[in-house]
């Protein structure tokens, strides 16, 4: 691919001539001249084509069954890269891989440099994008709807094992999967005035506005059955540029409008530490709600004519509180723009509505300033005031509702300063309200909504969260994919739940031996990428203990680390012992803003420098921090590791997904009693997984009652050594008094057990080395891993979500 490159005109497939079309006539390269991220376009683009005629095909089967859609909002769409996915599901990837090295050109290379689509912060925007491939799967008539963020998640780089956040350029070079649609483009106003008539018409008359565009992307389903739609909007001023104030000389401000406009599509989740950022982010939320609500309300009415019939067609799923203010988009347009009275509007709005709730973490549980949203909003203002009042109404019709519920149920929060609650609003004006694992699904019930629960009892359910097989396995782990299709067959490709065939194969020796060839190429190719990213050697005959995902106080990384310490200590002390030889990795990114988060990375960073550089631990341990923590990293470490941590304080992790990715990949779980780790255990079996600490319920005891963790830390030797070592600056020469604050956080406080949980979990990780030491042993409960987390399989989730809250199978 060099400009000197000569390429052979002979051998060439249709394929091969369609890509080189593409090359010269839509990116206007020749082949000499050809780059690689021209190949990646073109080759882009050319499947791009054959994808289009299955696209239309299935929009207009859709269409011919009268079929009901289901509508994914979501502020979030964590996609990673699609050109293998989309190869792999439509079976192409041998012939296309053939026909670009006719070209002199290898797929695998042209693959690595797509960026990463990150418009998404972690777990959430991650199950949004399984949930999108699993309804292309099940052959849903399905749209996401989104923002088109021109600056996704940022890139973290680690300078001096500190995090630095750069801004993503995900489209620095176009991005050859979508397509503008100018055809689609909504009026989204801000501000302004409501008045009325006395005919009881409500007229909102916006003080600002900007316009929505669409981008579409086709999502393409396993075995390319059906091609869905990923629509994310981007925004843009009705007047990009005020002429007479350019020519005025005002050559910035005329340019003010647009550049405003843009501000709402810039960067995911800009920080609300200051009331400007709070106030663009209810923007993003208002902007991305109201352009996918009347979308969806001008594709109903242009294909069934009668808005009323709205629920019988369509389902509109919240993925978590960011769209809310949909709910009163919809009703706004039903009342103010489709004259249905308020009762109908209600009736409609709900049935058409279902919302997912993915954290009790109250800091997570969205609400707006009062006079914030009603600046901003003050049509949907009024007609929240109004649904409060409807459901209030309701509340204190029930006996067993008195004021103190009657506040908790109020879309209103009275304490303090007023503020909207989005999550009682998505919860009021939704059919259904799930949970994402049976723990967490529990907790809503008995915590943050249990007053709206007890008003609305049948409405709350669950749905355990699920990851699509074709990119966690099948895409990222080739090598594990063939052997289980040597072993069982095919049908484990369409039906995850055929995995179960492999659960007799732990017990064949042969068997073991090649899955456990398998795990230690997937450990070399990930040790070489590690060498040649950070020039740490790894030892792939080493245990390789990881724990990728945000870095946030619940998900307790300290725990880790601080158990890392411990072990370093002991390895010194002890070196006659039969260790384990380990490698401990991590990888995620903090939220700018969040300053306990951002030390521990700096902590992982210190200890791995000390521990690495020390040789009487030489090559027992082992410690690493990978930066940049993607969907593409994700996909590079999972299948290369041997033990999982899943770690969080009980109750606190609603559900996980990385659980379940490492599990299909055949590692065990080091885990709590938390989130889907529960439902995990009792697919796997207990004596394929390990578990330790407290309970949700004994956490919340703890929390409620005396629970000292000086006491603690102190009656336990590794412990109170380890924090020690940290507080007093052992990891941090260059600045002793570094981890003071951290550790005294735990001595004084440990909200999140660090301490009542460490003993537990050493006592589990010197279990993991029992394990360890008998490998078959462990073979075989890693294959059983595999065998037995077919369940957790998008495909089943979005099965129930379709029977059971959409109505659309
Ligand atoms: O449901 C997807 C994912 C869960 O697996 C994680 O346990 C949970 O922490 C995450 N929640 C969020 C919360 N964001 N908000 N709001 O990302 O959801």
């Amino acid at each position: 691919m060099t400009d000197n490159d000569t390429t052979p005109a002979i051998d060439r497939s249709p394929l091969a001539g369609r890509i080189v079309d593409t090359l010269i006539h839509r990116i206007g390269k020749d082949e000499r001249a050809a780059r690689k991220h021209d190949w990646l376009a073109a080759t882009i683009l050319t499947l791009r084509d054959e994808i289009i005629d299955k696209w239309m095909a299935s929009t207009r089967q859709a269409h011919a069954a009268g079929a009901k859609r289901v509508y994914y909002l979501s502020l979030e769409f964590l996609i990673g890269r699609l050109l293998r996915d989309a190869l792999s599901n439509l079976g192409r990837n041998a012939e296309v891989a053939e026909a670009l090295a006719s070209l002199g050109v290898d797929l695998a290379e042209i693959e690595e440099i797509e960026p990463d689509a990150a418009l998404g912060n972690g777990g959430l925007g991650r199950l949004a994008a399984c949930f999108m491939e699993s309804m292309a799967t099940l052959e849903l008539p399905a749209y996401g709807y989104g923002i088109r963020y021109v600056n996704g998640m940022f890139r973290q780089r680690i300078d001096d094992g500190w995090q630095v956040e750069l801004p993503e350029t995900w489209l620095a070079h176009g991005n050859p999967w979508e397509f503008e649609r100018r055809e689609s483009a909504y009026f989204i106003g801000f501000g302004g005035e409501v008045t009325g008539n006395e005919a009881g018409h409500v007229h909102w008359k916006p003080a600002e506005a900007v316009e929505a565009v669409a981008y579409d992307t086709p999502v393409v389903g396993w075995r390319g059955k059906r091609v869905n739609t990923l629509r994310l909007w981007s925004a843009r001023a009705f007047d990009p540029i005020r002429l007479d104030a350019f020519n005025a000389g005002d050559h910035i401000g005329a340019l003010a409008g647009q550049a405003r406009a843009e501000s709402l599509v810039r960067v995911l989740y800009p920080s609300d530490s200051s009331s400007a950022g709070q106030e663009l982010r209810l923007r993003q939320e208002y902007f991305f709600s109201s352009a996918s609500i009347q979308d969806i309300v001008r594709r109903h009415v242009q294909y069934f004519g009668d808005i009323r019939t709205l629920p019988d067609k369509a389902a509109i799923q919240l993925n978590d509180t960011h769209p809310a203010v949909s709910v009163a988009e919809l009703m706004r347009l039903l009342i103010d723009h489709h004259d249905l009275p308020f009762e109908e509007a209600w009736e409609v709005t709900r049935r058409t509505f279902g919302y997912t709730n993915h954290t009790l973490l109250p800091e997570a549980l969205e609400s707006w300033p009062l006079p914030l949203f009603e600046r901003l909003l003050p049509r949907h203002m009024q007609l929240i005031y109004a649904i409060n009042g409807r459901v209030l109404r309701e509340a204190r019709k029930s006996p067993s509702m008195g004021d103190h519920s009657v506040a908790a149920i109020s879309l209103i929060d009275e304490n303090g300063e007023r503020r909207v609650r989005m999550a009682n609003l998505a919860f009021v004006a939704s059919h259904s309200v799930n949970g994402v694992a049976a723990l967490h699904t529990e907790l809503m019930k008995q915590t943050v909504f249990a007053d709206l629960h007890r008003l609305y009892p049948e409405r709350i359910n669950n749905k355990t969260n699920g990851i699509t097989p074709r990119r966690w396995l099948m895409g990222c782990n080739p090598a594990l994919t063939a052997l289980i299709r040597d072993a069982i067959g095919p049908a484990f490709c369409d039906d995850a739940a055929e995995l179960r065939s492999l659960d007799s194969f732990a017990d064949d020796a042969s068997f073991r031996e090649r899955f456990a060839e398998v795990k230690r190429s997937n450990k070399v190719g990930l040790s070489n990428f590690i060498r040649e990213s950070t020039g740490l050697r790894l030892d792939p005959d080493a245990l390789f203990d990881v724990q990728i995902k945000r870095v946030h106080e619940y998900k307790r990384q300290l725990l880790n680390i601080i158990e890392t310490v411990a072990l370093y200590d002991q390895i010194r002390s002890h070196p006659e012992k039969d260790w384990t030889p380990r490698v401990k990795l991590f990888a995620g990114k903090a939220a700018s803003s969040y300053h306990n988060a951002k030390m521990i990375i700096k902590l992982a960073n210190d200890v791995a420098k000390r521990i690495n550089s020390d040789p009487s631990v030489g090559g027992l341990l082992k410690v690493a921090f990978i930066s940049n923590y993607n969907v593409s990293l994700a996909e590079r470490i999972i299948p290369a590791a041997d033990l999982s941590e899943q770690i969080s304080t009980a109750g606190m992790e609603a559900s996980g997904t990385g659980n379940m990715k490492f599990a299909l990949n055949g590692a065990l779980t080091i885990g709590t009693l938390d989130g889907a780790n529960i439902e995990i255990k009792d697919h796997v079996g207990d004596e394929n997984i390990v578990i330790f600490g407290l309970t949700a319920d004994e956490v919340a005891a703890k929390r409620a009652g005396d629970y000292r963790p000086r006491e603690i830390i102190e009656g336990s030797r590794e412990l109170s050594q380890a924090v020690n070592a940290i507080a007093s600056g052992v990891f941090s020469p260059d600045d002793p008094d570094r981890y003071r604050d951290l550790m005294n956080g735990l001595y004084d406080r440990d909200w999140f057990m660090v301490a009542a949980d460490f003993d537990g979990y050493a006592a589990a990780q010197r279990s993991v080395d029992a394990r360890w030491a008998d490998r078959s042993n462990w073979q075989a409960s890693a294959v059983r891993n595999v065998a037995r987390v077919g369940w957790f399989s998008s495909d089943r989730t979005i099965g129930e979500y379709a029977r059971e809250i959409w109505g659309a199978m």
